[in-house]
């Protein structure tokens, strides 16, 4: 690959004056290590590499077509997807299990470092899944909520807990199909039984359970981390915050918390604001604690408590050489394992958290349940410490921090829309605002940074289209300046009418990767509303700059919920036309929705546009 300019790497200020100053110290990023792993092996991009047994590994080609055991480049490309859908199914959901032992431990008196800040929401979701809460101690419906959802993990059950939140047309198709979602840990050990040598050998089949097991993740995994971390740290609502590498501050000890699970970094944010704390921070020559997010940890502390964001996937390692960050205190996924070296360039430190997820050459804080506080001031001593290490001479914070509104729940835009979803039904019906759809998802250095995220989005609103937006697309709309109610200006005049109304931006913060939940329960309560299923819907989901498992197991859960769903990049699939086939076309006749792939964001918003077109005329609205 030839080497890339700067200006052709990234479409932000902040982004291109670290990679300048990463070149200028020698310090590599992923854009070089990409540069270096380029070209990709071709097996490998068209998914026709099988390494699940000893016999193999083996490749497909024209010359050998078939695997020592006979399997085909259908099969193969089919087991390869499976699995790596089943990987973010699992990542999402493993998450949401650790929130369930959260409230778990605390619901039974296990910590006292956690505690339950949104009763309401308790009280609610106790209700909507069916039992009994009138008189009750909130401890104890707690209690008997995780027992349901400890079981939504399991196999005892026939679906998951959340399907009363699915349309009967969706849940007829599932039945159909016989893809409806039981348990999250049965359906990813079912995949990875089914993936093994010697079982389903049948890539459509291997395809429909790769979207029960998304569904799994969508409708439980995710849904219930979302749900239960809004229990524990309180359901979002609007509220300012700023973003971009500005955020971090040259006079202050600066942490950053980077991952996914605000089990975490909500003890971290109470320690920085321990005056104690504070206090010894002043005394090593620092004039405060400064705490910013980075992916979707930053987007969990964002929404709920405005804290700043430093950058999404691609600026992790930019946030680094700034050279002003004392330590970088991650969870887990999407974590690069470079940052222990980036650090190590500066007198950066990362702490790892979690015995799941451990670096070489970080240092291992083990957060538990009883433990939170402790470890989190723990943490923050050693940032302290380490500030009299900064080589100020080093640190350049390069631009200034731009505002966004953050923090729109599924409650909070109730509440902004007076109470109920109907004015937005009816704006949708009216053709003011023509359709919604969710952007969410990654970096990829394989794209120009941001560049697909910033400018679909732009399209869509100029097209009255209303964008909800997740995980690092959050980042890029907000240093965009999209998620400022001033941003109605770019947008069409019905959307700029309806928005400018409620006073909220054209393109809506819902949160972090697991809230693609919300947007889920969101298309379902709009669907119900409306007694049409989900496919009826002008919606689409895009993920323009998409990289990882859990990415693609979005997508699937939203293909396989209805959703039309714009990929900037494809899985690797295109060494089979059958699997091929099935996802961009095949899976429109059973599922209602299937996958489209267009780098070119404005093209894409061609796409959608259609997409949305078609279902407003079905459903018999005018455009
Ligand atoms: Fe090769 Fe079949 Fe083994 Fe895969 S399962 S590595 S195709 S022999
Ligand atoms: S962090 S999955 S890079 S959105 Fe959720 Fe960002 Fe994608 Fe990770």
């Amino acid at each position: 690959m030839e080497k890339r300019n700067i200006d052709d790497m990234t479409i932000w200020e902040d982004a291109k004056k670290m990679l300048a100053k990463a070149e200028k110290e020698g310090i590599e990023t992923a854009w070089d290590r990409l540069e270096q792993q380029t070209p990709h092996c071709k097996f490998g991009e068209q998914g026709v590499c099988c390494r699940i047994c000893v016999m193999g590994p083996c490749r497909i080609s024209k010359k050998a077509p078939l695997g020592v055991c006979g399997a085909d480049k259908d099969v193969i490309v089919a087991r390869n997807f499976g699995r790596f859908v089943c990987g973010g199914a699992a990542g999402h959901s493993d998450h949401g299990r650790d929130c369930v032992e959260a409230l778990h431990a605390v619901a039974t008196g296990e910590t006292k470092d956690y505690s339950i800040r949104d009763e309401a929401k308790l009280f609610r979701i106790a209700g909507e899944l069916g039992f009994e809460t009138e008189g009750r101690a909130s401890l104890d419906v707690a209690k008997d909520l995780t027992d349901i959802f400890f079981e939504d993990f399991g196999s005892r059950k026939k679906e998951v807990s959340f399907l009363c939140r699915v349309p009967e047309k969706r849940k007829e198709i599932w039945k159909n199909l016989g893809i409806t979602p039981r348990g999250v840990d049965r359906e990813i050990t079912e995949m990875m039984h089914r993936t093994h040598m010697g079982c389903d050998n049948d890539a459509p089949n291997t395809i429909l359970h790769s979207a029960r097991t998304c569904l799994a993740d969508g409708w439980a995994g995710s849904m219930i981390a979302t749900e239960v971390s809004d229990i524990l740290f309180g359901t979002p609502s609007p509220r300012k915050a700023k973003v971009n590498l500005g955020v971090l501050k040259d006079d202050q000890v600066n942490i950053l918390v980077h991952g996914h699970n605000p089990i975490v970094s909500e003890k971290i944010l109470e320690a920085v604001n321990d005056p104690e704390l504070i206090e010894r921070a002043k005394e090593k020559g620092a004039n405060g604690i400064n705490l910013a997010g980075l992916c979707c940890t930053g987007n969990e502390l964002m929404m709920r408590q405005g804290i700043p964001m430093a950058g999404n996937h691609l600026m992790t390692e930019l946030a680094l050489v700034t050279g002003a960050v004392e330590v970088i205190v991650v969870d887990y996924q999407c974590i690069m394992p470079s940052l222990v070296q980036v650090g190590n360039c500066f007198h950066t430190k990362m702490i790892t958290t979690a015995d799941k997820a451990k670096f070489t050459g970080a240092e291992h804080v083990r957060f538990e349940m009883h433990n939170g506080k402790e470890q989190a001031r723990k943490v923050v001593k050693m940032a302290i410490d380490r500030f009299a290490m900064r080589d100020q001479s080093r640190v350049e914070i390069p631009v200034e921090p731009v505002d966004i509104t953050t923090g729109f729940s599924n409650e909070a835009i109730i509440e902004a829309l007076g109470g109920s979803l109907t004015p937005l039904i009816d704006a949708i019906k009216a053709g003011k605002i023509r359709g919604i759809v969710g952007i969410v998802g990654c970096n990829n250095p394989k794209l120009k940074h941001d560049h697909c995220n910033v400018n679909l989005a732009k399209e869509l609103i100029k097209k009255d289209i209303l964008v909800l937006a997740t995980g690092c697309v959050t980042t890029a709309l907000g240093k965009a300046e999209l998620l400022m109610p001033e941003s109605i200006s770019q947008a069409g005049p019905g959307l700029q009418e309806i928005c400018g109304a409620l006073g909220i931006p054209p393109v809506l913060h819902v949160g972090s990767c697991v809230d693609n939940a919300r947007i889920l329960q969101v298309c379902a309560l709009i669907a119900n509303e409306l007694g049409v299923d989900i496919s009826d819907l002008p919606v689409a989901a895009s993920s323009p700059e998409w990289y990882s498992e859990k990415a693609a197991a979005i997508g699937t859960y939203a293909f396989a919920s209805g959703i039309y769903t714009h990929l900037g990049l494809p899985p690797n699939i295109l060494g089979s036309e059958t699997v091929t086939g099935l996802a961009v076309q095949g899976l429109e006749d059973l599922v209602g929705a299937c996958f489209a792939v267009e780098p070119d964001p404005f093209k894409a918003a061609e796409l959608i546009d259609a997409r949305i077109s078609l279902k407003r005329k079905a459903l018999g609205l005018s455009e």
